[in-house]
């Protein structure tokens, strides 16, 4: 059962939908330089997130958006009163989305924000409002100026963090009368698996596993400052954390699988454990100073970030994996992760396995360990949808699937777990953020416009835009 004023709603990113990348002002981000790569196996995850220099300096010179769709997005810059009309219709009590920093600060230094900037979230989230949708917005979703990563190599650079919490500060004075509930960064344990787009840091220049680690560093130092001037300049604001949840299975009972899975777990939950615990594990500290890696510490952060722990837990949860040290254990791909294949679990068209206890299971360990509300900002399945010859999309297998997930979230509340709500990935068709593919789909709402932009951008609801739409009614009681 779910409780009274559950909120209900969908996610996105603004580098992935908004499009517009160089309009009113805005300077380019790190999605923007980020090129599609068709001809890349998603099994490859290391060549999905490879960049240099030398390429984001040649995607700079190249003001198309062929190679980059999420310049492109789905032009949500212009059409978002239609957008969220459509999200009314379904129903949405809560929208989560990104706001673009590069949209405020073009290239991060500048000292005042871009008031066009200021208008467009004013705007979209004054019209929220006027449709009694709750925004939840991030201030960081895989989007920083590129500008900061070519000069100090992004986040790896402590000089950064000022540069954020003047941004935040911003956003918290300009639309803290208009937003509540507030993300600083993420999936934060990301910056480990894919430092570019998580934190501007660029493989090429020097020991990218140290600076990815400072860079997180870093991302918790300003992540606990903006959690200060929120609860300061906000008024009822709360701040959360966002962790990708990447729930790991052993393989097998076998010990020495167990022990493998524990690691990955305890490396999986650190990023969490420091913004809602206010210290980092000594577990964490012991296995970074055996590898060398050392964690940028500067008098006074250990202070901060005991003092300015977050007020809720959200994630993103898609699917679950499984470890083995079988070096010949089948391997499959997954969100943001290159994980072992489960034999009892369905994989999506793009090889996640696709597992609903599991999110009963992740629920329940993040509740015992943090007792703090949780928040479900990212569940979704990425298919490829054909339109029928009626003109709509017929996804039964997005239904299965949501309420496969829907009956396990009940089932973890029925067990104690105080979630506030769920928004699902993404409500509407965006640019994908592993392929920067289209056709990569998860919305309940279709977006006529192909890998190459070829489309009319209409939007269209497929089958499963009337059944979310019940759910919502019902409260998730008519799944
Ligand atoms: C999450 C990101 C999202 C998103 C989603 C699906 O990790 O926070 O931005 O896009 O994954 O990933 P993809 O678009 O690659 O299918």
């Amino acid at each position: 059962m779910f409780p009274e004023g559950f909120l209900w709603g969908g996610a996105l990113a603004a580098n992935q939908t908004e499009g517009a990348w160089n309009v009113d002002g805005r300077g380019p981000s790190v999605a923007d330089v980020t090129a599609y790569k068709p001809k890349v196996d998603v099994t490859d995850y290391e060549a999905l997130h490879q960049i240099t220099t030398s390429d984001i300096e040649a995607a700079l010179s190249d003001q198309g958006v062929d190679t980059f769709p999420k310049r492109r997005g789905i032009d949500f810059y212009h059409r978002y009163t239609d957008d969220l009309a459509l999200f009314a219709e379904l129903g949405f009590t809560t929208l989560r989305v990104s706001i673009s920093w590069t949209r405020l600060f073009p290239t991060g230094e500048e000292d005042v924000p871009l008031e066009a900037g200021i208008a467009f979230y004013e705007s979209l989230f004054t019209e929220m409002r006027r449709h009694h949708i709750e925004p939840i917005v991030t201030l960081h979703h895989y989007e920083m100026p590129v500008a900061l990563s070519l000069k100090y190599n992004g986040w790896a650079d402590r000089r950064v963090v000022d540069h954020f919490v003047r941004y935040a500060r911003v956003c918290f004075e300009r639309f803290g009368h208009l937003v509540k509930l507030w993300l600083t960064f993420n999936e934060i344990d990301g910056i480990i698996r894919h430092p570019f787009s998580s934190g501007g840091v660029i493989p090429d220049r020097g020991d990218v596993v140290q600076n990815s680690y400072s860079a997180l560093h870093h991302q918790f130092v300003a992540s606990a400052i903006a959690t200060r001037l929120c609860h300061e300049l906000v008024e009822e604001g709360r701040m959360g954390c966002m962790l990708t949840k990447l729930t790991t299975y052993p393989l097998t009972c076998r010990p020495e699988d167990v022990a493998a899975t524990q690691q990955k777990t305890l490396l999986n939950l650190f990023p969490a454990d420091v913004q809602v615990f206010g210290e980092y594990p000594p577990l964490i500290l012991r296995r970074l100073e055996r590898d060398d890696i050392t964690v940028p510490f500067e008098p006074g952060d250990a202070a901060i970030l005991k003092e300015h722990t977050v007020d809720f837990v959200s994630f993103s949860y898609y699917m679950t994996t499984t470890e083995s040290v079988d070096p010949d254990a089948e391997r499959a791909p997954g969100n943001t992760i290159v994980g072992v294949k489960n034999p009892y679990l369905p994989s999506s068209e793009w090889g996640w396995q696709v597992d609903p206890v599991g999110l009963r299971i992740s629920l329940i360990d993040l509740y015992d360990r943090y007792r703090k509300p949780l928040f479900c900002v990212e569940n979704g399945i990425g298919s490829i949808d054909v339109v029928g010859d009626d003109g709509i999309v017929h996804d039964d297998y997005r239904i299965d699937y949501f309420r496969a997930h829907f009956e396990e979230m009940s089932k973890a509340i029925d067990a104690g777990v105080d979630l506030m709500g769920y928004t699902s990935w993404a409500p509407i068709d965006i640019v994908s953020l592993s392929t920067s593919q289209m056709s990569k789909r998860y919305g309940f709402i279709y977006v006529d416009q192909d890998d190459h932009g070829n489309g009319t951008l209409e939007r269209r609801p497929k089958d499963s835009f009337a059944w979310y739409k019940k759910v919502i009614a019902s409260n998730g009681s008519d799944l």
